[in-house]
């Protein structure tokens, strides 16, 4: 078995430095879901809808702020780094009965109180489904110019709620608007659904926020279940709406046909952009949301951010939802691989490999890359966790049964 000395030799040998590779994944935050531990519920519904859907009943899920907040703190002691929570405005705290349109940052005090305490991050996502007036799946592109406001409302309350994160935490808060929109079948009319929600977007972003608190991305998306013909925010959409008025991109993992691939966007995007968001997800077959696993597409994600020298200027969140597995133990395999993602590709020769492609060597870059996979990542990945004071190996499992036994069986 390779220690990391021995490790540590191998790589020198590549000229790859494991420490200085540890030092840059140390400052690299992922933004971790809040959503996984709730199946997408969140507090102020029952059911899930826009054409998302979380499938399983293993049991145990949380139910309340304190249930979820007390599994975050279990996944995150398994986790190594220092990472943030991607809130969704559905998980306000409040004893209030108060509507979508009129939330406030102080709806959100207890998850800045919470994040203050565990050392973490605060993004943010206005919440346009599982609410009545979004129940046909038109929320800023609905023809009835009162819902259309209702939902405006909540993507301006969203920011100045993610504005109030960056400005607590001293950290750049990530809102992101993804919105339900499209039709099940054929439309008679393309143009107008997309006008509309360019309009709303308009207005939403009127107000001007200073960058260091707040960052604002969009989603685009292909299609959705009972939306599956036409999807108003679609990739093109909101690349062109980015563009022309200098917005954020989210690339989530799941949202395009399953042939392309979201590693190969990343370079084009940081092109012609300064920032980048990404929700890394895992689709089988559909943008069916499983945990992320240490796969070829996810290495290959984490590559193109480590050769772009991206990390500085990438939003990384985190967007599966599983229901059939323990739900804490899907968010620690989840995170624990995009940072393992992120080492593997910070412990790859990249400058060396570049030349070969230039200078036309392919034979020795294929053979380069095939004689990488089974260099002693294992080793650095253990020491990792040793210096993160988490768990290594399947350690961490243990602690997900003893608080399934505990906790979760007791719910
Ligand atoms: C849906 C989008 C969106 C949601 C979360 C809950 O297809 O991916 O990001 O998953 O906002
Ligand atoms: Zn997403």
């Amino acid at each position: 078995m390779a220690s990391i000395d021995e490790a540590k030799e191998v790589y020198g040998q590549i000229g790859v430095d494991v420490d200085k590779a540890i030092e840059r994944l140390k400052k690299v935050r992922v933004s971790m879901h809040c959503w996984q531990g709730d199946d997408v519920l969140g507090f102020d519904s029952t059911e899930l809808t826009g054409g998302i859907s979380a499938t399983g009943n293993y049991p145990g899920k949380a139910t309340n702020p304190d249930q979820l907040m007390a599994d975050m703190k279990k996944a995150l002691s398994l986790i190594p780094g220092n990472h943030k929570i991607n809130l969704h405005a559905s998980y306000a705290i409040t004893d209030e009965k108060i509507d979508r349109d009129k939330l406030e940052p102080k709806h959100f005090k207890a998850w800045v109180d919470f994040a203050k305490e565990n050392n973490l991050g605060l993004d943010f996502n206005p919440t346009l489904f599982s609410h009545p007036k979004a129940s046909d799946n038109l929320t800023l592109s609905n023809p009835d110019k009162n819902i259309r406001d209702f939902w405006i409302d909540h993507c301006k309350a969203s920011r100045k709620i993610a504005e109030y994160f960056g400005k607590e935490l001293s950290m750049t808060s990530l809102n992101n608007i993804w919105i339900p929109d499209g039709y099940k079948d054929v439309p008679a009319d393309r143009i107008g659904p997309r006008r509309r929600l360019k309009e709303a977007l308009d207005e939403i972003f009127s107000e001007n926020y200073d960058e260091k608190y707040l960052a604002d991305s969009i989603e685009g998306k292909v299609f959705g279940i009972g939306v599956e013909s036409y999807t108003v925010g679609s990739h093109e959409f909101y690349m062109n709406y980015a563009a022309k008025n200098n917005k954020m991109c989210l690339l989530d993992t799941g949202h395009y046909h399953p042939t392309e691939m979201v590693s190969d966007k990343i370079p084009t995007m940081l092109l012609f952009n300064k920032n980048l968001a990404l929700h890394v997800s895992r689709p089988v077959r559909w943008d069916s949301d499983h945990v992320i696993l240490f796969d070829d597409e996810l290495k290959e994600i984490a590559k193109e951010l480590v050769r772009c020298d991206a990390l500085g200027r990438v939003f990384i969140g985190l967007d599966f939802f599983d229901a059939s597995i323990n739900r804490i133990s899907a968010w620690v395999v989840g995170m624990r691989n995009m940072e393992k993602a992120l080492l593997y590709a910070l412990l790859t020769p990249h400058e060396a490999l570049k030349k070969m492609q230039d200078e036309a060597n392919f034979t020795e870059l294929m053979a380069s890359m095939e004689e990488l996979k089974t260099y002693p990542f294992g080793a650095v990945w253990d020491y990792y966790c040793q210096v993160q004071n988490v768990p290594q190996k399947k350690e961490w499992y243990k602690e997900i049964q003893s608080y399934e036994h505990d906790v979760l069986a007791k719910r």
